[in-house]
C-alpha cells in the first residue's frame, strides 16, 4: 500500500475542514443524523451547529464528571431565589405536599407526580458542579429521581426527541435532546447536600443536567412536556436562551 504523504494529508484535511467551515457537508450529514440543534439558524447558527453535532458524535454517553464528597462547597452561591409570588408562598407554607409535577406531550400517560410519588423511585446521587455561564461554579451533591425513571413510567414515546420543561418563572424555560433525557446522571432532584433541596437553590425541584452549563438546570420545575420538533415552543429555538445569544447546547 502507498503510504499517505503528509502534503496529502495536510490538503485532505484542509479540503475537510474548509467544507465544514462553510457548512456545505457539515450540515447535510448533520441534518442526515437529526444533529441540527433547534437554533441552527442565525449568526451563531453555524457554530452551534457544529459543536451540536461533534459533542453528540463523540460523547453523546460520556459521563459528567463527579467530585469527592470533600469537595462540596463550603459556601454554594444561589445565583436566584424563588419567585415570590402568592401562590408558591402558599405551596411552601404546607411543605410542598400539594407540589406538583405534570408530565405531559408525546406520552402514552400523561401524569402529575407529587414530591412522595417521586421520592418513593429509585433514589440517584450524584456530587457534580453547578457552572454559571458567568464564570463561576460551586459543587455539591444532588439526590434525585433521574429522568429517564419519570419518562418510562409516563411512556414516552419512541419518536419524541426533546423534553420541555417549565417553572414557575415564565420566561425561565428549556429543553433538551433524548441523549441528554436518558442520560442517567440527568436528574429531578429534591434533596441536596443530605437535605431537601433549599428553595434557594430551586426546591421542592430542579432539573440537573450536569454535562451542560448552569442555566439548562432550571429550578422550580412545574411541567415536562415530550415533543418531536421544537416549533410549538415560544420561537422554535428550543428555549429563550438563543433569542439573547446563548447557545441552546451548552454542553461543558
Ligand atoms: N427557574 C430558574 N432556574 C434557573 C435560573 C433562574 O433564574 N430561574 N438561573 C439559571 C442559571 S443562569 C444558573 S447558572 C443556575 C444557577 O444555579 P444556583 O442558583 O443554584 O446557583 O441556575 C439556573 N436555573
Ligand atoms: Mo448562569
Amino acid at each position: 500500500m502507498r503510504p499517505i504523504s503528509r502534503r496529502k494529508l495536510l490538503t485532505g484535511g484542509l479540503a475537510a475542514s474548509a467544507g465544514v467551515a462553510s457548512l456545505g457537508v457539515a450540515a447535510k450529514l448533520a441534518e442526515r443524523y437529526g444533529l441540527i440543534p433547534p437554533d441552527s439558524g442565525g449568526i451563531y447558527g453555524p457554530g452551534t451547529t457544529l459543536t451540536y453535532a461533534a459533542q453528540r458524535i463523540l460523547t453523546a454517553r460520556s459521563l459528567a464528571r463527579e467530585f469527592p464528597r470533600g469537595m462540596i462547597s463550603k459556601s454554594p452561591f444561589a445565583n436566584s431565589t424563588a419567585p415570590p409570588t402568592d401562590a408558591f408562598k402558599r405551596l411552601q407554607a404546607d411543605g410542598f405536599s400539594n407540589w406538583r409535577l405534570q408530565v405531559d406531550g408525546m406520552v402514552a400517560h400523561p401524569a402529575s407526580f407529587s414530591l412522595t410519588d417521586l421520592k418513593s423511585l429509585p433514589a440517584s446521587r450524584q456530587i457534580t458542579e453547578v457552572a454559571c455561564e458567568e464564570g463561576w461554579s460551586y459543587v455539591a451533591e444532588w439526590i434525585g429521581a433521574p429522568l429517564i425513571d419519570v419518562l418510562r413510567i409516563a411512556g414516552i414515546s419512541p419518536q419524541a426527541r426533546y423534553i420541555f420543561y417549565f417553572t414557575t418563572q415564565a420566561d425561565w424555560w428549556e429543553s433538551i435532546d433524548m441523549a441528554d433525557a436518558l442520560h442517567p446522571q440527568t436528574l429531578l432532584t429534591y434533596g441536596m447536600n443530605d437535605g431537601d433541596l433549599p428553595v434557594a437553590f430551586g426546591g421542592p425541584l430542579r432539573m440537573r443536567v450536569p454535562r451542560q452549563l448552569g442555566y439548562k438546570s432550571l429550578k422550580y420545575l412545574t411541567r415536562l412536556v415530550a415533543a418531536d420538533s421544537p416549533k410549538a415552543f415560544g420561537k422554535g429555538l428550543g428555549s429563550p436562551g438563543p433569542e439573547y445569544g446563548y447557545s441552546w447546547y451548552a454542553g461543558i
